[in-house]
Order: structure tokens, then C-alpha cells, then sequence
């Protein structure tokens, strides 16, 4: 898979994808990620990439040209092309799923107050939020996105972290879970799980699953 993100803020992207199970997909060839600056393609003297609202009100918006020029340099036909918003779709699991099995993504970060309205008509085929919170710009969102996509990819994930997969796709939140010592500064294990009875253990963690999903997240159930 292939992933161009466009973006006024490169820096932020050094790091956290040069570690762990990215970093593993990107040295074993199943992630080819680009970061492009936003900047590079302004070819006025400053470099201008934003401007005003018409019609008045707060804030900056990026403005066409930047953007339809490395678009059109970075997007083919089959490039899925997303914006990041905070007005998008807010973004999940199955978004990620069906992320996953495109070949080339280009993931536009916002910033300032938005995008020009003609980028999204234009250019985007979808837009993304993480959620209804404010952010300064959609770099981090970029990233969340590419984490999230690259370790569904077929071969990213390690078998024992394949498998450690499964036993939690049920929907439900992780059920409470304890190592060694079995009591820690007088707070002890639950009982049942020390006794090796395998069938009550299954048993409470999915109770314990279901109480802790209904009272943190009854959307869920
Ligand atoms: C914050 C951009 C607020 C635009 C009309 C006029 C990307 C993000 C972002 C940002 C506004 C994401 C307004 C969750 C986020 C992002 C920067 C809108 C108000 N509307 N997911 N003025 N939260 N944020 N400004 O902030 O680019 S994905």
C-alpha cells in the first residue's frame, strides 16, 4: 500500500512512524509512505499558502492553487484522495477496514480554520474527523489514520499479535486483566482467575466485558 499525506507541518510525522509495528510494515515493504510539505507547492515569493474568507469572519483558509497543483502531481485515477476535518465522518474501525484494502491514499491535513470549499468539491473523495474535539491541525489525525490502516495490512501484525487479535473481536471492551504478583501492595487477583478453571474464567471475563461496556459505553451494546 501506498500513502502520500500532504502537509504544512512534516516534522510532526518523524516519529511515531518510525517505531514499532509501522515501522516493521515500512522496513518489510507493505507501507510505501511519503510525507510532502504543503509549502513546496506555493510558487509565489512567500510561499503563501492561505488567505482570507471571503464574505469576512476569523481564521485563515488554504487556499486552491497549493493544493489542486500537488494533488494533481500526487493523486492517479485510483488514489482515494481524504480530506482531514474536523467535519467529516469521524473516522473507525470499519472505515479503517475498508481503508486498508485501497492501494494508494492521499490524506490531506488541515489546518487554520479549513479548506477552501472548491478543494473539497474538487479533489476529495472523502473526508475524515477523529471526533468532536479541537485540534490545531490534522497531522496527528493523518497519523492515528495511517496507524490504524497499516496494521491491518495482510503480514503487519506478528502471529502471536494476530491471534491476541482475535480473542478481542467480540465488540465489547478488553475485561480486566493482571500479571505477576498475584498481590501487589494488598490489592490482590481475583480468585477466579488463579484457579485454572478454564471455563469459569471465561465466564467472568465476558461478564466482566459487559458490565464494564454498559457502563462506559452503552452505544457499544
Ligand atoms: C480546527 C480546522 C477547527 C478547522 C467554519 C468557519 C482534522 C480535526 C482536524 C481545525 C476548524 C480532526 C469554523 C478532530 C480536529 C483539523 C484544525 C473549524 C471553525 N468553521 N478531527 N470556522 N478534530 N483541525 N473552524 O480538529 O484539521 S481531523
Amino acid at each position: 500500500m501506498k500513502i502520500d499525506v500532504l502537509t504544512l507541518f512534516p516534522a510532526m510525522f518523524a516519529g511515531p512512524l518510525d517505531e514499532s509495528i509501522v515501522k516493521r510494515a515500512r522496513q518489510a515493504g507493505l507501507l510505501d509512505l511519503r510525507i510532502h510539505n504543503l509549502r513546496e507547492y506555493a510558487h509565489d515569493r512567500h510561499k503563501t499558502v492561505d488567505d482570507r474568507p471571503f464574505g469576512g469572519g476569523p481564521g485563515m483558509l488554504l487556499k486552491p492553487e497549493p493544493i489542486f497543483e500537488a494533488v494533481e502531481s500526487l493523486a492517479r485515477e485510483q488514489t482515494r484522495v481524504i480530506l482531514l476535518s474536523p467535519a467529516g465522518r469521524v473516522f473507525n474501525q470499519a472505515i479503517a477496514r475498508e481503508l486498508a484494502l485501497i492501494d494508494e491514499l492521499l490524506l490531506v491535513s488541515g489546518h487554520y480554520e479549513g479548506f477552501d470549499e472548491r478543494i473539497r468539491e474538487q479533489l476529495a473523495d472523502d473526508e475524515l474527523s477523529m471526533g468532536d474535539f479541537v485540534l490545531t491541525n490534522g497531522a496527528l489525525p493523518a497519523m492515528v489514520i495511517i496507524d490504524a490502516v497499516t496494521r491491518l495490512l495482510p503480514g503487519a501484525l506478528g502471529d502471536e499479535e494476530s491471534a491476541h487479535e482475535e480473542s478481542f473481536s467480540h465488540g465489547l471492551l478488553e475485561y480486566p486483566q493482571y500479571t505477576r504478583p498475584a498481590e501487589f501492595r494488598g490489592m490482590k487477583v481475583p480468585e477466579v482467575l488463579l484457579s485454572g478453571h478454564h471455563a469459569e474464567i471465561a465466564k467472568w471475563r465476558t461478564e466482566q466485558s459487559r458490565r464494564r461496556t454498559a457502563e462506559r459505553r452503552p452505544d457499544l451494546l
